[in-house]
């Protein structure tokens, strides 16, 4: 089960080992995943991880952080729910001699103050989705919607810049209207319903760029409330690729997802294992993979493939 989402080298034997993982909270699909690959990860290696949920809430993250070091843990993983205003706790681990990693987001800080960063380029992710829509719509007119994810994130900021770049050789299409839908199913939906008022019932819209899936499937219901097609009279583009975007996409509801794996964790376990093995200092950014899905890569199969994989 694991093995198949870890790099491929045997995982080392950490028992013994205390890591505090502090979670941002289950705001997505991808989230859910990324929280229960990672206590598979933890178990397979033998950690005892403490495993803390914010809620959303960057004042909760920091409380928890604070007690991590306060038990005197081994390591501390921390998914930033937003970009800026670590550096005062992030430095108390450091006088702590305590390691940090980041899992899945970045953010605004000295870089001495995190071991290493094991994150998907997210200016890619945003621009590979960009690319596909200059050549879907091959030049005719298109105007898309956005719906951003948490504001502040390091994912919400990164994948507007990316899709921008994607599209900046298409004079044929525009961003029309940009709002945040917090990367949940239940804003992406609400969003997307203002967007469609506000745009001739839909009729003036081409595509839907969400900055995940989730955003998405909750979109493509606002779509079908309105009356209109999903995947054929908007297009729908989005970034995660987990089970329910291929159910979609395998309904041609949705057209096209961006992976990024929920297996942070492994390589962040990886790296602290090495680190204290012989002191080894992992690479500063360790950069997952980005990988475009659409009808033509078997969606019932990535589905069920998903399911295996502890999503
Ligand atoms: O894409 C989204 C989640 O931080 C990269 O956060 C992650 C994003 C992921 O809520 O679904």
């Amino acid at each position: 089960l694991v093995t198949a989402l870890s790099s491929g080298a045997l995982a080392q034997d950490l028992t013994g080992k205390v890591i505090g993982f502090s979670q941002i909270g289950s705001e997505s699909g991808w989230r859910a995943a990324e929280t229960s690959v990672t206590k598979l990860q933890a178990e397979e290696r033998g950690i005892d991880l403490k495993f803390a949920d914010a809620q959303q809430k960057q004042e909760n993250q920091i409380k928890a952080i604070r007690g991590f070091i306060a038990q005197g843990v081994d390591a501390i993983l921390i998914a930033p729910v937003v970009a800026t205003g670590w550096d005062d706790v992030l430095t108390e681990a450091k006088e702590a001699e305590i390691p940090v990693i980041l899992l899945d987001r970045g953010i605004d800080a000295p870089e001495d103050l995190y071991l290493t960063s094991v994150a998907s380029d997210q200016v890619l992710e945003g621009r590979v989705a960009g690319e596909w829509l200059v050549n879907e719509v091959a030049g005719e007119e298109c105007n898309v919607v956005e719906l951003q994810g948490t504001v502040g994130s390091s994912p919400a900021i990164n994948r507007k810049q990316g899709f921008e770049e994607g599209i900046a050789s298409a004079a044929n299409i525009t961003i029309t209207q940009s709002q945040t839908g917090d990367f949940t199913r239940s804003k992406g939906k609400e969003v997307m319903e203002a967007f469609l008022k506000s745009s001739n019932g839909g009729a003036d819209i081409c595509a839907v760029y969400a900055h995940n899936d989730d955003m998405a499937v909750g979109a493509i219901q606002a779509i079908k409330d309105a009356g209109l097609k999903p995947g054929e009279d908007i297009l729908v583009v989005s970034i995660d690729a987990v089970p329910d975007i291929f159910t979609a996409i395998a309904a041609g509801e949705a057209n096209a997802t961006v992976e990024l794996t929920p297996n942070m964790a492994g390589p962040a376990f990886d790296a602290l294992a090495a680190y204290w093995a012989n002191g080894t200092e992992p690479e500063k950014f360790i950069i997952t993979e980005s990988k475009l899905y659409t009808a033509a890569d078997d969606p019932a199969g990535e589905y069920e493939r998903r399911k295996g994989l502890g999503y």
